[in-house]
């Protein structure tokens, strides 16, 4: 039955999409016929709805998915370095092979990637998430110490292997408390097809906030500002693709140039530790085609908010006069922005000198909102009903509790007043592995429905907090945001079902509310974090455990291995854990 109402869907969607702004109609009419997804439709720039025999921009990439049988494999070996990406001093940064950000990964959908993460820091342990990756079948991959593993010690190695279910563009990161805004991330793309037709695609394009102290030391100073209630330290700069000119003219900006008449696709990714920016190109608006790794219907935007871990593929139209134009990233004053810094990058016609654009931006957005045209190429409805019976209640909280024992009076964020404080030596991956049902109340695991049913959940913003927008992430699954709001949560909101945007990480506004559905569908134990750095750290989590006995466990041996070599390290290990651990 869903298979037959699959090929319907199939048919009815691909035929009304293939309509390539092309120039030459015989290429097209010869080429795509992605609504059959035969082999001859060869994916090319008049024919980017096409894949490979039997997959398109129009396949149910939960359902199917292509078996290359190739294994694309990568080394990460992450080292205790300096950097100084935008010209500053030289500061204490985490390496990946020697660079920051770390290499792109790579592959084709359907490729299996393996990734060895070798630990040479000297004093910390890390694991590697590959944030958005559903991990079916895999969830040992995920890479979260305290859940799916304990973590890779000084001097080990350990290696993951999971299957490019999706396509599109995403990044690595270690999971490892606050180590990631130091600089253990890094781009991964998974080629496949668009939803729109392009001539070049000009790779990731990374967005973050640099601080010139280390993400430790912010961290620490964010965790004791309870009593104070000043919120964490701003960022001294925002990194497009992990370069910008300083406040003092140093550094250097990003340069892209492109040729007038062509079309480039551009890969956006928030790397972001904290927050509140926007991204544009002068004069030229961006043609959204996926958000996160989930293809959507062409739509336009002039400006682009971006939450930390979100993704945005963008389709940019270079038919403007011949000049420099601004790319700009920056604070968003609707929102609660903290600093006074802009990210700028350059962007050159062929045949123009480059230099310093003149150009002027995009009129000013006045809200910090997620775009809410976000319709999923592939279109799947989400059963309806009344939404405030159907849905179970995650408060976003702030309490004064304690994430560590024995620790300073911290701030603490707080999921229905529990506070997600994982065990690095007995994460939860290793509770089912000894069919021990004895869960601690701070791994704030919630049992998901069972196989094949659908989850519902209102996140809400408890009063009297801070106004700030949380981006929420998802492990192991992509949610469907039925609806987002400002205000509590009422009851009688309208609600998206017949085909809301899904995506695996939405934002519940300052005061808000997000509303989300997932189906069970991939046994595991999935981690529903907060993806600002500092928050997560504070505790914004919580564990969903979705059909325990389903679950397809990590090869022992080298899960035992880890964990004993971590636990050694341990016992003499000089820095003390002392946060929730992720
Ligand atoms: C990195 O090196 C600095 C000194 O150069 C040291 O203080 C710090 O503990 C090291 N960090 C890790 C994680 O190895
Ligand atoms: C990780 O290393 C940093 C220094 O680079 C240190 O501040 C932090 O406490 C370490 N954390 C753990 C748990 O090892
Ligand atoms: C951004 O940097 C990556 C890695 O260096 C590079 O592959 C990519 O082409 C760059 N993107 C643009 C648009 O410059
Ligand atoms: C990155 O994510 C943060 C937190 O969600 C958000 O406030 C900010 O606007 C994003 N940055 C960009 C460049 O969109
Ligand atoms: C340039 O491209 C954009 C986006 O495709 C389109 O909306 C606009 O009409 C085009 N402008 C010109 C002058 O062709
Ligand atoms: C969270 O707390 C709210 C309000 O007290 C309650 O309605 C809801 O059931 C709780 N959710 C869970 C998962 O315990
Ligand atoms: C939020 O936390 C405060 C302080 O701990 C508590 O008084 C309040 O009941 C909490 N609100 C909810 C909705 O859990
Ligand atoms: C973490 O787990 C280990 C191994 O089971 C246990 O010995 C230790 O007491 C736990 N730590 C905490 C803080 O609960
Ligand atoms: C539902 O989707 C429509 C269009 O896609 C959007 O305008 C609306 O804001 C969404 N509703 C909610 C509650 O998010
Ligand atoms: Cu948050």
């Amino acid at each position: 039955m869903k298979f037959l109402a699959g090929l319907a869907a199939l048919a009815s969607v691909a035929v009304a999409a293939v309509v390539p702004e092309s120039h030459d109609l015989s290429i097209v009419e010869r080429e795509a016929s992605p609504a059959t997804a035969d082999a001859a439709c060869k994916n090319g720039p008049l024919t980017r709805a096409c894949w490979s025999s039997g997959f398109s921009i129009a396949t149910d990439f939960d359902q199917k998915h292509p078996t290359t049988g190739k294994t694309v494999s990568y080394n990460l070996a992450i080292t205790n370095g300096t950097c100084n990406p935008d010209g500053g001093a030289d500061r204490i940064c985490f390496l990946i092979n020697g660079q920051y950000p770390g290499p792109l990964i790579e592959a084709n959908w359907g490729d299996t990637v393996t990734v060895t993460v070798t630990n040479n820091l000297q004093s910390n342990g890390t694991a590697m998430h590959f944030h958005g990756v559903r991990q079916l079948g895999s969830c040992g991959a995920d890479g979260v110490n305290g859940v799916t593993q304990c973590p890779i010690a000084p001097g080990q190695s350990y290696t993951y292997s999971f299957i490019a279910s999706q396509f599109g563009t995403s990044w690595y990161h270690s999971h490892f408390s606050n180590q990631y805004g130091d600089g253990v991330v890094g781009p991964m793309v998974f080629h496949g097809p668009a939803s729109a037709n392009y001539d070049i695609d000009l790779g990731t394009y990374s967005l973050s906030d640099w601080y010139y102290a280390t993400a430790y030391q912010v961290a620490a100073r964010t965790l004791n500002n309870l009593q104070s209630k000043n919120g964490p330290p701003a960022a001294d700069n925002i990194l497009i693709n992990g370069t910008n000119k300083n406040a003092q003219g140093g550094g250097k900006y990003n340069y892209v140039s492109v040729t007038k008449g062509k079309k480039y696709l551009l890969r956006l990714i928030n790397m972001s530790v904290d927050n509140y920016i926007k991204v544009s190109l002068d004069n030229h608006p961006l043609q959204v085609i996926s958000s996160d790794y989930v293809p959507t219907k062409p739509f336009s935007a002039q400006w682009l908010t971006i939450g930390i871990g979100q993704r945005y593929d963008v389709v940019i139209n270079a038919n403007q006069t011949a000049a420099n134009y601004w790319f700009r990233a920056e604070v968003n004053t609707a929102c609660q922005s903290s600093n006074g810094w802009y990210g700028r990058a350059v962007w050159s016609y062929n045949g123009v000198a480059t230099a310093d654009p003149v150009s002027s931006s995009f009129p000013a957005i006045s809200d910090c909102t997620e775009p809410t045209n976000i319709n999923p190429y592939w279109v799947q409805p989400v059963p309806s009903g009344n939404f405030p019976q159907m849905a179970q209640t995650l408060n976003v909280n702030l309490t004064g509790a304690q994430v560590v024992p024995g620790g300073d009076v911290v701030v603490v964020w707080a999921l229905n007043q529990t506070t997600l404080n994982v065990n690095w030596s007995n994460p939860t991956m290793s509770y089912l592995f000894n069919q021990d049902t004895n869960y601690p109340s701070n791994l704030g695991l919630i049992d998901t429905v069972a196989e094949g049913g659908w989850n519902y959940w209102l996140i809400q913003q408890s009063s009297g907090l801070p106004p700030i927008p949380h981006p929420i992430h998802l492990h192991g699954h992509d949610f469907f945001v039925l609806g987002q709001g400002t205000t509590t949560f009422t009851g009688s909101e309208t609600l998206n079902w017949s085909n809301p945007p899904r995506r695996d990480t939405a934002t519940v506004y300052g005061g808000g509310w997000l509303a989300i559905a997932f189906r069970s569908d991939n046994p595991g134990a999935w981690l529903m974090h907060c993806h600002i750095a500092w928050h997560i750290s504070e505790g914004l989590g919580m564990q969903f455990l979705e059909q325990p006995d389903k679950i397809t466990m990590p090869e022992k041996t080298a899960y035992n291995n880890l964990c004993s070599s971590w636990n050694s390290y341990q016992s003499g290990m000089y820095w003390q854990k002392d946060d929730s651990g992720l």
